[in-house]
Order: structure tokens, then C-alpha cells, then sequence
């Protein structure tokens, strides 16, 4: 990795430099002299910005940079990467398999399978292969689902969203959690909790689902269903919305949760899943058991750590009481990234 001192490091487009270089050391290695010097010219343009140039039009506004490069700059803000410069090194096989995970609810099995069949292309997997109603919505949705969804429209679904539940109950809450609560100026998603103080699972999963997403799905506002699951006390739904007049699909996942847990399920649906991972493993560690719904203790456990009790809540409803029992000193959302 190449870095060019602090100067580049400081600079608001940073991380659009840095992948810029790449592909201008790799056209610079395949003697492709004209593109080199259209990267190096663009990463100069660049060096000079005070602020982050982040769409199409600002990076055309500026000499130096033209078409092709404002798009790829664009590509590199809204989706964090660029898909060309990590095509370069791949077989097509690896490219189709990359491709096919980013399909929505395809894993690595799904994936695997289409590129045994020989299909390399989404179009393939439209015209070729037998899907599933969700991956062809994964398919047709493939690069609305890929781009990223700056913090504020994220806000404008968690409105629609709040209006629609308090028209039914003023008294429910709805709070936008996962990287948007932890302060992300854009997410992959939108994560929306859904809980009432004293609520029950019962009362939150019927309103839920037999009015509210109803209601914005007939409203057009919810665009598909892509899975739900209600086991025991817990409840979701995921699947696609759009704003009104837009044709963009986002995803987004919503999760009820009666209001003794709404601290357990803050600290889960905020995340990161990776601070998520390491906080459950500290309770273990002290003969606790942390999950969504509560923290808990007395967990007996048998060999090879075989759970042989549920063992007895300790604090579900509050999120800072869970740390504090936790013996962690409190971690405000923006920081509970690993
Ligand atoms: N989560 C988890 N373990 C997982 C997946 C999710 O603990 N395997 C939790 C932590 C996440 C939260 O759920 O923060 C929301 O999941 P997302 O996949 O939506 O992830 P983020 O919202 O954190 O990031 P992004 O902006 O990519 O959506
Ligand atoms: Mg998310
Ligand atoms: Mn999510």
C-alpha cells in the first residue's frame, strides 16, 4: 500500500486517492500510458479539494477529471470500493462468484453452484437459472441493494416508518439502530427497532404485521418482502422500501422487541457485529450469557460448554445497566466499532 505522508491521510478524499493510485499503478504496469496519466492527473485535481467530492457532477467540476474517472469516483464514495480495480487480479470464475454473493440472500453455496453451471453474468442468472422469487429480486435489484445510503435518507425511511406506527399508537417507539445509530455518515441498510414500554411481542408482531407493513405496502412504500421470522418471542422482517418518486430499492430490516428487552436488543441491533461478538464473549467469560433479549446469569454448562440451564435474567430492558452489570465502562454507539 502505497501512502503518500500525512498530507494525503488528512485530506477529505483520502480513501478515493488511495484507490485511485491503485488502478493508476496497475495501468502503469501494463504500459497503458494514457490512462496512467488521466489517474495521475485526477489524483493531483484531487489533492487540491478541501472538501470530499463525493458525486458525478462534483468531481466533472472540477479540470482534470473527466467522464469515465467521475464515474468510477462516485462508484468509490457511494459503494466504499471499486469494482474494476478488484476484478483486475481475478479469474472469471472468482469475478463471478464475487458478483453472485453480492446477490441478496444468495451465501456461498448459492453462489458456488451458479458458477459450476457456467453462468458468469447476472444476466445469465435472469435468463438461465431457476430463482427463487427473492433472488430475483436480488438479481433485478442487484445495484440499487450494492450502493450505499447516505445518513439522511436513512432518517427520511425511519420517518415513514414512525408516522406510520404512530397513527396506530402514539405510545410505540421507533428508533433507527445499526451503523446509522452509530453515528455512519452512510449504511448498507436501514435497521428500525420497534418496540412500546411494557409492550408485549404479542401486541408489538400484530400491529406490525397486520397493519403497519400492510399499510406502507399498499402505499407503495414497501416494495418486497424478502424473509420474516417470528420464533418464540422474537420477531423480524426484512425486505426492501423506497421513498416516494424514487425508484431506488434499499433494503431494510425491522425488529420487534417487547419492551422488558429493549436494552438487550439495542445493544445487539446497534452493533457493530463485531463488537457484538466480543461483549457476549465477555459475559461468558464472567458466567454470564448475553443475546438480544437480556443479560443472564447462572448459565450451567456441561462439557464441552453444553448449555444445561437458561439460567436467570439479570437486565433486559436497560442498555447502560447491561454494561454497568457487565463491569464494561459504558461505550456510546459511535464507538462500538471493532
Ligand atoms: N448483527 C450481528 N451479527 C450479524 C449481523 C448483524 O450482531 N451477523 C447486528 C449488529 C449489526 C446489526 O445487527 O450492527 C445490524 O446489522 P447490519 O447487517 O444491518 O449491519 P450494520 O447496520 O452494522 O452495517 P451496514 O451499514 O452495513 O448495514
Ligand atoms: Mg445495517
Ligand atoms: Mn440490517
Amino acid at each position: 500500500q502505497k501512502h503518500d505522508g500525512n498530507s494525503t491521510n488528512d485530506n477529505p478524499n483520502a480513501k478515493t486517492i488511495e484507490i485511485l493510485q491503485k488502478m493508476a499503478n496497475y495501468y502503469d504496469r501494463t504500459a497503458d500510458t494514457w490512462r496512467t496519466m488521466a489517474y495521475r492527473k485526477a489524483i493531483a485535481a484531487l489533492r487540491k479539494q478541501k472538501t470530499k467530492v463525493c458525486t458525478k457532477a462534483e468531481a466533472l467540476a472540477i479540470p482534470g477529471i473527466g467522464q469515465r474517472l467521475a464515474d468510477k469516483i462516485e462508484e468509490i464514495v457511494s459503494t466504499d470500493r471499486l469494482r474494476r480495480l478488484e476484478n483486475i487480479n481475478l479469474t472469471p470464475e472468482d469475478r463471478a462468484l464475487q458478483l453472485f454473493l453480492g446477490v441478496y440472500g444468495a451465501g456461498f453455496t448459492q453462489a458456488s453452484k451458479w458458477v459450476a453451471k457456467g453462468y458468469r453474468s447476472l444476466e445469465d442468472l435472469q435468463n438461465k437459472a431457476e430463482l427463487t422469487t427473492n433472488q430475483k429480486i436480488g438479481v433485478e435489484r442487484y445495484n440499487d441493494f450494492q450502493q450505499r445510503i447516505r445518513r439522511a435518507e436513512v432518517a427520511q425511511h425511519g420517518e415513514i416508518v414512525r408516522a406510520a406506527v404512530h397513527a396506530l399508537d402514539p405510545d410505540m417507539e421507533v428508533m433507527v439502530a445499526g451503523s446509522y445509530r452509530r453515528g455512519a455518515a452512510d449504511c448498507g441498510d436501514i435497521d428500525i427497532l420497534i418496540t412500546k414500554t411494557n409492550g408485549t411481542i404479542e401486541y408489538i408482531r400484530t400491529l406490525m404485521m397486520d397493519n403497519v407493513v400492510p399499510e406502507l405496502t399498499r402505499r407503495g412504500f414497501l416494495k418486497a418482502s424478502l424473509a420474516t421470522t417470528s420464533r418464540g418471542d422474537g420477531s423480524k422482517w426484512h425486505g426492501a422500501s423506497a421513498l416516494p418518486d424514487t425508484d431506488l430499492w434499499r433494503r431494510i430490516d425491522l425488529l420487534f422487541v417487547p419492551g422488558d428487552e429493549i436494552g438487550a436488543a439495542l445493544i445487539y441491533f446497534t452493533g457493530n457485529d463485531i463488537f457484538n461478538r466480543s461483549v457476549r464473549l465477555l459475559a461468558r467469560k464472567k458466567g454470564m450469557r448475553l443475546n438480544q433479549h437480556g443479560l443472564y446469569n447462572d448459565v450451567l454448562r456441561g462439557p464441552n460448554q453444553v448449555k444445561l440451564t437458561d439460567g436467570t435474567l439479570l437486565e433486559g430492558g436497560d442498555e447502560k445497566r447491561i454494561f454497568e452489570i457487565l463491569g464494561v465502562p459504558w461505550r456510546p454507539p459511535q464507538h462500538r466499532i471493532c
